[in-house]
């Protein structure tokens, strides 16, 4: 038995409530290393008295490189418990865990209740909880200066025609708010039901991270009235919105940055940042992209993006203030939140607080590329822009950079990571404005960037299509992935609009299954790339199977085709094609 493998830890992903009175108990082990797992447990003041014990049988889950986890859910009688493992090894040894660790499993160690673990009381209050109607979206990222421009009298002055030509870092192209109303008839028939708009407060450059006014929509974008109408025609479409804080920076435009270059130590704000040395100063790259010797911190190397302070009272103030005005005041749903990993936890716990206060069900987003345990075990974020697990599905379909096995155990570790219903809020983007659009990045492969979409669309946690992808856009690194959207349809591709609103509907239609359903890798056949894998709650099933090989593979027709891509097939036979796909009720 490799004994070295076993773990398990209380209040975490390992043991959680997940929904009112429910607990869900986790328990990792080598991988191939045990053949059964036994909850032994019971209600930590019985068991003092030395009242028999009850059992419960752990199913195996998911299985990473290196482990296998076990699952069982309970509920108890007197919201307490007391618990502990008898893990049977393949080896036929049989241990005891708990809370003081392993020993060779005995029938006495059940006796002694300071071996267990305890799940003290199930407090409904400290449960994760994430608003429902986010399993229920399908998301729609929007970059606001390149998707329409719907108002020219608000355009910059440097405004260039609309899509002449792919955007440098500087230039302006008009898109605005108004011309997001004007297409929300095309959003709805999209069938997308959550809109992620990129940054909109008044702010220097086309990308509006650089905030110059939290307070204010940008002129160029159109102001606070025409705001008001989008989110409204929004929400009467059943459509959320999400808008973009960045409260890691602010711009160096902006108000606060200019009075401490103006006042230096004197200014009122000059606790408002990260200064190491009066005056502030930098010196450019040639390129005026970077800095270098600053004498104060900023977003990555950025100087025209000075690092707030959020540990001071004034700035949490201020920002908080700005959190509930853009809720309380606009009836937004969500926000996203820039460079979150980067914000102290202190901030983000004072920050849900206000969110939740301000509107029930509230949905709170953390931009972090990496795993983020530390930010979502319930008082901070709801769930992560998912980039740690959709790499993963990229790295495999698009760059072959990994194996089909290390693909399916790395998207395991990552659902591993979180609670169940942690999971199910999670954003799956394939591509953003901070990357590659997705069609770039298979080389134009169309079927190739169905047979993506459709398999990140099975997976647990919500999706977001990023503007333009449904239409076929290419664009490379920033800047070139925020290219005005095209509008013409002779120049959209209408077969990939097509299969877009076909696989969003899909999602719709089962998200039950695919938001809270269980996920079993039937087949992960590196030789002939067959991947099968069924999404499954109570007793409905969906199977999919994707031939991410070279050869045809031909299969019996199992149940009822909803959605396929590159497969024939005949009364009995399924033949599914190199980058096809074939997505069944079974
Ligand atoms: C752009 C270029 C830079 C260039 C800079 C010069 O991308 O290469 O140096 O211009 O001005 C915004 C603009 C960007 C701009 C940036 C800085 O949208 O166009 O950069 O400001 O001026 C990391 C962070 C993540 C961040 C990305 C960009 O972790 O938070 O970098 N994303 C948010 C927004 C951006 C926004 C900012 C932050 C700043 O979504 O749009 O940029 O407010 C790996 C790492 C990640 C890294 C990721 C992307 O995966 O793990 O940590 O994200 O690569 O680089
Ligand atoms: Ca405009």
């Amino acid at each position: 038995m490799n004994t070295a493998a076993i773990y398990h830890r209380p209040s975490s992903e390992f043991a959680y409530l997940y929904e009112k009175d429910v607990l869900h108990l986790r328990l990792r082990t080598a991988k191939g290393d045990v053949s059964c797992v036994q909850l032994i447990w019971q209600d930590p003041y019985l068991i003092e008295k030395k009242q028999k014990t009850e059992t419960k049988t752990m199913v195996k889950g998911l299985s990473t490189e290196l482990f296998d986890y076990w699952f069982v859910s309970l509920k108890a009688p007197f919201h307490r418990l007391s618990y502990a493992f008898a893990i049977t090894a393949v080896d036929q040894l049989e241990v005891f865990y708990g809370d003081q660790g392993l020993f060779p499993y005995s029938e006495e160690l059940k006796q002694s209740a300071n071996l267990y673990f305890r799940f003290p009381y199930f407090h409904e209050i400290d449960r994760f909880k994430a608003p429902s109607w986010v399993k229920e979206t399908v998301w729609y990222q929007i970059f606001p200066e390149r998707f329409a421009n719907g108002d020219q009298s608000n355009d910059p002055a440097s405004t260039l025609p609309w899509g002449s030509k792919t955007p440098d870092r500087q230039d302006f192209f008009g898109g605005d708010l108004q011309g997001i109303i004007d297409h929300l008839d095309y959003l709805e028939e999209l069938g997308v039901n959550g809109l992620y708009l990129c940054p909109i407060f008044k702010a220097y450059s086309n990308h509006k991270y650089d905030t110059i006014d939290y307070r204010r929509i940008d002129p160029a974008f159109g102001d606070e009235k025409v705001f008001k109408r989008l989110v409204e025609k929004c929400h009467q479409k059943g459509i959320k919105v999400m808008l973009d804080a960045v409260f890691n920076h602010m711009g160096d435009q902006s108000p606060q940055w200019q009075d401490v270059l103006a006042k230096g130590k004197e200014s009122k704000y000059a606790d408002w940042f990260h200064i190491h040395e009066f005056p502030p100063s930098y010196k450019a790259s040639e390129d005026f992209e970077e800095a270098y010797d600053m004498t104060y911190e900023t977003f990555a190397f950025t100087p025209h993006m000075p690092k707030l302070n959020t540990a001071n009272p004034e700035v949490q103030d201020y920002l908080l203030e700005t959190a509930k005005y853009w809720i309380e005041t606009f009836d937004i749903d969500a926000w996203r939140l820039d460079v979150a990993n980067e914000v102290d936890h202190s901030f983000w716990k004072k920050f849900r607080q206000v969110c939740d206060e301000s509107k029930k069900d509230f949905y709170i987003l953390g931009e972090i590329w990496h795993s983020a345990q530390a930010w979502l075990s319930g008082d901070e974020f709801h769930g992560v822009m998912n980039y740690a697990y959709t790499d993963a599905i990229m790295d495999y379909f698009v760059k072959q950079k990994l194996t089909l096995k290390t693909m399916v155990a790395t998207i395991n570790q990552q659902l591993m990571l979180y609670r169940d219903q942690t999971n199910q809020m999670q954003f799956n983007i394939l591509d953003s404005h901070d990357t590659p659009r997705l069609l770039t990045e298979t080389k134009e492969d169309k079927d190739l960037m169905k047979q993506v979409l459709a398999f990140t669309y099975l997976q647990p946690g919500v999706p977001c299509l990023y503007y333009g992808d449904e239409i076929g856009m290419t664009g490379g690194m920033d800047p070139a992935c925020r290219k005005c959207m095209i509008w013409e349809e002779k120049n959209q591709d209408q077969e990939v609009l097509q299969f877009v609103k076909e696989l969003i509907a899909l999602r719709k239609n089962w998200q039950n299954i695919l938001s809270q359903g269980n996920l079993h890798w039937l087949v992960v056949n590196e030789q002939n790339g067959q991947l099968t894998l069924e999404r499954s709650l109570d007793n409905h099933k969906l199977q999919a199977v994707f031939n991410t090989g070279s050869a045809e593979i031909i299969m019996e027709k199992t149940g009822e085709i909803l959605l396929a891509n590159r497969e024939k097939e005949n009364e009995t036979n399924l033949c599914i094609q190199e980058k096809g796909f074939v997505l069944l009720k079974v």
